[in-house]
């Protein structure tokens, strides 16, 4: 007869989502409010783009909330962050406020980068967060320098960095975890396989049966492939890495099963998507799915979700009130504050950079 242990469901009947967790009641409802607040956001850039404020691109990270918020919610205030497109809700989840990264996006001066990126390339180290660098790969090897350093100072600071799936085709990714493997950085990679990269499906960028089984070529172990959608198993795979991380047993990765719900950024309908595997990932929602569970657990009743969703949309409607009556920067300025060390003129006599250095 089966033991009463193997017996034991692992995952909830609603939302089919892992039954073992670190967290807490208090702390899953905090996990799901920071997906929301993603969401929320989103949703906002994409409204903003629409009416033409946001110029450039206005990268969605629709349907991979649970990938980006809970992984960061493994991590302790003072560890690190590099994020890629995505990541807006690992950005939140560090500490930047929408309302800073709202002004990024519509390039006023009292912003992270004062003005001079129109989206998600600016970092604000008070919070840990490394700006991203748009050659793929390349973040693996700033979050290396970034903890090796840390190390020399004896201080235990983790970087954690996310990586498309295509991404892993680039030599830099090949290079830059091979380097974090060998000097044991105390660095987790996340492999974002959300099925596209821009138009190109994985069956047209890897063979492997798992992008994880990348990691075993540099000597990385515990290299899991888990449900990217699944809110708890992608903290409770974090908080494994990111302990292993840290206790000095070297640079980590592992991957996670998501879905990119839209196209590469607003301006792409995202035509060559196939239909079959929308509709699968769409019914798999991060969302849907975790309010499902906590409702089962009767930690949130419909009332709770709507009441938490109007306070986010609400607080977001305020911070987006508030960067339409900030100034945009006076072009003349453009050549000013590149280099590190110079002042930065846009920020001389703004609020964000009193904030910055208070
Ligand atoms: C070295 C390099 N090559 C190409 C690009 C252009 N580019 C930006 S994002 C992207 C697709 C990335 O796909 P993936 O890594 O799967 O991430 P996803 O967008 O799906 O999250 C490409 C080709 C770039 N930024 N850097």
């Amino acid at each position: 007869m089966a033991s009463k242990t193997k017996d034991a469901p692992t995952h909830s009947k609603a939302g089919e989502i892992q039954l073992k967790t670190r967290l807490g009641k208090a702390q899953q409802l905090e996990l799901f409010r920071w997906m929301v607040v993603n969401r929320e956001f989103d949703n906002k850039i994409s409204l903003l783009y629409r009416r033409g404020l946001v110029i450039g691109a206005a990268f969605s990270s629709l349907g991979q909330e649970a990938t980006s918020c809970a992984s960061a919610y493994a991590l302790e205030k003072t560890d690190i962050i590099a994020p890629m497109i995505r990541n807006a809700g690992a950005t939140l989840v560090k500490g930047l406020p929408p309302r800073d990264f709202l002004a990024n996006y519509m390039y006023r001066t009292n912003s992270p980068t004062g003005g001079r990126d129109g989206n998600t390339h600016m970092g604000d180290l008070r919070y840990g967060i490394i700006a991203p660098i748009s050659m793929l790969g390349a973040s693996i090897a700033l979050c290396s320098g970034f903890v090796l350093g840390a190390r020399l100072k004896g201080e235990k600071r983790v970087a954690l960095t996310w990586i498309g799936e295509g991404s892993t085709s680039t030599g830099e990714f090949h290079e830059d975890v091979n380097f974090a493997a060998v000097m044991r950085a105390p660095l987790v990679v996340i492999i974002e396989n959300n099925q596209y990269a821009y138009s190109t499906p994985v069956k047209g960028q890897c063979l492997a049966e798992h992008f994880a089984d990348k990691a075993i070529g540099y000597g990385i172990k515990n290299a899991v492939t888990i449900d990217g959608n699944d809110a708890n198993a992608v903290y409770e795979a974090s908080r494994d890495a990111i302990d292993r991380a840290r206790a000095g047993e070297g640079a980590q990765m592992f991957e996670v099963l998501t879905y990119r719900r839209k196209g590469h950024a607003e301006h792409d309908p995202a035509k060559y998507v196939d239909k079959t595997v929308h509709d699968y990932w769409t019914a798999r929602d991060p969302l849907t799915r975790y309010e499902a569970y906590l409702k089962e657990l009767g930690y949130i009743d419909d009332k709770g979700v709507a009441k938490m969703t109007e306070e986010i949309r609400a607080g977001i409607e305020a911070d987006e009130e508030w960067v339409m009556k900030q100034p945009k920067p006076d072009p003349k300025t453009v050549t000013q504050g590149v280099y590190a060390g110079e002042p930065h003129p846009a920020h001389e006599k703004d609020e964000y950079l009193a904030r910055k250095y208070r």
